[in-house]
C-alpha cells in the first residue's frame, strides 16, 4: 500500500446534529428542548442573538442535504435525532410523536436509496426541557428516561440503522452545561453537578447498550458506541512532570468517559485526586460519585467501537498544587493548558490547526485501550465564511495525512473518518458566526440556499481516490 493511500475498507463520512441544522423547532408536534429554551428565554446567551429555530431548515430540506452527500460521494452520513421531536415530553412512558419518527424514517430511507449509510447519534446535547425541569443529567432518574428513549428509537428505526452513537461529547454536556455554564442549561458550579451528570450519563449509555444487545442486536445486527472528544495534550517540555501532567489531562478528558466503558471504572488518577481533595476540603464524601462493583461490571465492555471527536491540541504543563480549597474540575485537574501562538488560528478561539495531534491521539487510544477499532466521528475547522476556503482544504489535507500515517505506519486500527460539518450551521454559543461546513448556507435567505465550497471538491476527490496525492 502507498504511504498516501487509505486502505480499501476505509470509509468517509460527513456529520451534522439535530439542533444545529434541523430548525422546525416547534413543528409537527416537536417538544421544547434546552437549546430552544435558553435561546428563547435568554437570547443574548448566543452571539448575535442567533438561535436554531430555522437553522439550515434541514427538517424541510433533507432531500437537498442527501443530494449534497451523494455529490460528495461519502460512504455514510452522521446525523443526530432530536429527542423532543420523537418524545415531546421526554419522560419514560410518554407518547411517541409519529410525525417525528416519520421525518427520521424519511431521511434515513432517502440516504439508503442513495447508497449512503446512516450513522445515528441519539443525543447531541438537546435534552428535552421537561427533563431539565426534573433536574436534567445530574438526576439519576435520567437513566430510565434515556432507556425508554433509546428503546423507542431502536424499535422505530433499527431496521434501517446499523450504527448507533449513544451520546456525543458528553464532556461538553456535563462540564460545560452543568459546570462552566457555556452550554445549555448553563449551570455554573463546577466540581459537583458535572461529575454527577457524567455518572448518570455513563450509566444511561450502558443501559442503552445492554438494551440493544439483549433485545435488538440479534435481529437488527447493528453496533453501538459513544462519541468521546479530546484535544491532544502535548507535554510542554521533555520533563517527566510535564509528561505526567499531559497524561493526567487526557485521563480527565477522554478517560473520564472512555475508561469506565472500555476498561473499568473512572481513571485512577481522577478517583485519587478528587477523593483526596474532597477530604481536604471537608466534604464527607468524594465529589466524584462511586460506581458499585456491580455497576463497574455492567458498564465495562459496553462498546462495539471507540469513537473520537478531535480538532486541536493544547500544551500541558505541570502546576504546583496551590489553592486546595478551590472546588472545581479545573483545580481537581490542576494542569496548566495553553496553545502555541505559532499554531495557525481558525475562527474558533479554542481551535488551532495542529495536524500531528490527530496522529498522536489515535496512537494514545490504541495503546491505552488495547488496539480497538476506532472511528473518527468529527474533525474539521471553522472560518468566517466564503466559498473559496483554502484554509479548510489545507486542514483536511494535513489531518488526513497524519491519519493515514497512523494507519499505515503505526498500525492504528482507524476505519472511518467523519468531516465536521456537511454544511455551515448553528455553532452553539457562537451562533452562525463560526462556519465549519463543506457547503455554505445562506442564513439570510428564507430558502437557506446551500452552495458547495472548494473544500467539498477537495474532500470528494480524496473520497473517490482514497488517496492524498495526485496518484497513489
Ligand atoms: C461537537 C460538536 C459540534 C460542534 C463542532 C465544532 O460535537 O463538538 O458536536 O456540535 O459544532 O465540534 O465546535
Amino acid at each position: 500500500t502507498s504511504k498516501n493511500k487509505f486502505p480499501d475498507y476505509f470509509k468517509f463520512g460527513a456529520a451534522t446534529a439535530s439542533y444545529q441544522v434541523e430548525g422546525a423547532w416547534n413543528e409537527d408536534g416537536k417538544g421544547e428542548n434546552i437549546w430552544d429554551h435558553i435561546t428563547h428565554t435568554n437570547p443574548t446567551y448566543v452571539e448575535n442573538e442567533d438561535n436554531g429555530d430555522v437553522a439550515c431548515d434541514s427538517y424541510h430540506k433533507y432531500k437537498e442535504d442527501v443530494a449534497m452527500l451523494k455529490d460528495l460521494g461519502v460512504d455514510y452520513y452522521r446525523f443526530s435525532l432530536s429527542w423532543s421531536r420523537i418524545l415531546p415530553y421526554g419522560v419514560a412512558g410518554s407518547p411517541v410523536n409519529k410525525l417525528g419518527i416519520e421525518y427520521y424514517r424519511n431521511l434515513t430511507q432517502e440516504l439508503l436509496d442513495n447508497g449512503i449509510e446512516p450513522m445515528v447519534t441519539l443525543f447531541h446535547w438537546d435534552t428535552p426541557e421537561p427533563l431539565q425541569e426534573l433536574g436534567g443529567w445530574p438526576n439519576p432518574e435520567m437513566e430510565e428516561h434515556y432507556a425508554y428513549y433509546a428503546r423507542t428509537v431502536f424499535e422505530q428505526l433499527g431496521d434501517l440503522v446499523k450504527i448507533w452513537l449513544t451520546f456525543n461529547e458528553p464532556k461538553q454536556t456535563c462540564l460545560e452545561g452543568y459546570g462552566k455554564g457555556v452550554k445549555a442549561p448553563a449551570f455554573t458550579t463546577t466540581g459537583m453537578a458535572d461529575y454527577k451528570c457524567t455518572h448518570t450519563l455513563i450509566k444511561s449509555h450502558a443501559k442503552a447498550y445492554h438494551i440493544y444487545d439483549e433485545e435488538f442486536k440479534s435481529k437488527q445486527g447493528g453496533r453501538v458506541g459513544m462519541v468521546i472528544d479530546t484535544v491532544w495534550f502535548e507535554p510542554a517540555s521533555g520533563s517527566e512532570k510535564d509528561a505526567e501532567a499531559a497524561e493526567r489531562a487526557i485521563q480527565f478528558t477522554y478517560g473520564w468517559y472512555g475508561n469506565p466503558i472500555i476498561l473499568e471504572n473512572y481513571p485512577q488518577v481522577m478517583i485519587d485526586r478528587i477523593d483526596e481533595r474532597s477530604k481536604q476540603q471537608g466534604f464527607a464524601q468524594s465529589r466524584l460519585p462511586k460506581f458499585s462493583e456491580e455497576e463497574v461490571n455492567y458498564i465495562k465492555g459496553t462498546y462495539d467501537f471507540v469513537a473520537l471527536n478531535m480538532y486541536t491540541a493544547n500544551y500541558a504543563e505541570w502546576k504546583e498544587e496551590t489553592d486546595i480549597s478551590d472546588v472545581g474540575y479545573d483545580s481537581d485537574l490542576n494542569v496548566h493548558l495553553f496553545m502555541d501562538d505559532s499554531w495557525e488560528e481558525s475562527a474558533s478561539s479554542w481551535l488551532r490547526v495542529v495536524p500531528w495531534g490527530l496522529r498522536k491521539t489515535v496512537n494514545w487510544l490504541s495503546k491505552t485501550y488495547n488496539n480497538p477499532e476506532i472511528f473518527i466521528t468529527e474533525n474539521g475547522v471553522s472560518d468566517r465564511g466564503g466559498i473559496d476556503d483554502p484554509q479548510r482544504i489545507n486542514f483536511y489535507r494535513e489531518y488526513l495525512s497524519n491519519l493515514v500515517d497512523a494507519i499505515v505506519e503505526d498500525g492504528v486500527n482507524v476505519t472511518r473518518y467523519t468531516a465536521w460539518s456537511l454544511m455551515d450551521n448553528f455553532e452553539w454559543g457562537s451562533g452562525y458566526s463560526e462556519k465549519f461546513g463543506l457547503y455554505s448556507v445562506d442564513f439570510s435567505s428564507p430558502e437557506r440556499t446551500r452552495t458547495k465550497k472548494a473544500s467539498a471538491d477537495y474532500y470528494s476527490q480524496v473520497i473517490s481516490t482514497r488517496c492524498l496525492v495526485d496518484s497513489c
